[in-house]
């Protein structure tokens, strides 16, 4: 698979993720490699895509259903975005499809990411409340280890204010772990910012910055490929779902 990674991505890169959140890069990927990407993710949707009706809006565990993901994430391109945040031992953590269709269509409201995918449940002081998503168990961890994560978020449809973008509050990724009381505080403080992405544009952004999505209000579908990083192994007998 091909890519397009632009020069000195670093420069703004870095600054603009640790004051904000989050930051836009275009052109990532090229045509070639997003057209391979989709149909990838079609092949793994098939298999093991969450529906609404007929059409799929997500696919959980996106790097074992779909082994071009799964290569994307650990490719030196991708990887090398990661690297810019975590450092050279970043490693990806957890994938997931989000999609929105006529018929799958969805909204979020404003939320931090606040779980881990993890190999099996193993009590550790500050980690929990537990769940199990597609038959994978994830737990709510310390705030220090959702600190030094980085969610990369690869557009294979342009993403634009038609198709439920993602909307964030820039800084508050560094407010650490919000009470539900804190989040409308931070709505009435900070202005949103709408991501609109082009097609194989990347948003990276920090798991504690709050976000939200609406309802696509036309047609069509907007892929984004969600690939999580970390950089250091989970405290304890825990591990990561994904470690290789
Ligand atoms: O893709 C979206 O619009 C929302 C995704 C989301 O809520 C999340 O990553 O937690």
């Amino acid at each position: 698979m091909q890519f397009i990674i632009k020069p000195n991505f670093h420069d703004a890169l870095c600054p603009a993720v640790a004051t904000n959140g989050y930051a836009i890069i275009t052109n990532v990927l090229d045509d070639a490699a997003t057209e391979t990407l989709i149909q990838e993710i079609a092949n793994a949707g098939n298999a093991a895509g969450l529906r609404k009706g007929s059409e799929v809006y997500a696919i959980r565990n996106l790097l074992d259903e779909a082994p071009g993901v799964r290569a994307l994430a650990h490719s030196p391109e991708v990887r090398d975005l990661a690297a810019a945040i975590l450092g050279p031992d970043c490693f990806p953590v957890r994938g997931i499809l989000f999609d929105k269709t006529p018929d799958a269509n969805w909204r979020v409201i404003w939320h931090q990411d606040l779980s881990n995918a993890v190999r099996e449940r193993r009590e550790t002081p500050g980690f929990g409340p537990w769940s199990v998503k597609s038959g994978v168990t994830h737990v709510q961890p310390l705030a220090s280890i959702l600190e030094n994560m980085i969610t990369i978020r690869l557009h294979l449809d342009d993403c634009t204010l038609e198709n439920g973008p993602l909307r964030v509050l820039p800084g508050s990724h560094l407010a650490g772990r919000l009470s539900a009381a804190e989040v409308p505080e931070w709505r009435a403080r900070v202005a949103e910012v709408v991501c609109t992405v082009p097609r194989g544009g990347v948003l990276l952004m920090r798991p504690l910055l709050l976000h939200a999505s609406s309802d696509a209000i036309t047609p069509g579908h907007r892929r984004v490929i969600h690939i999580e990083y970390a950089a250091a192994p989970l405290p304890g007998a825990l591990e990561w779902f994904e470690t290789a």
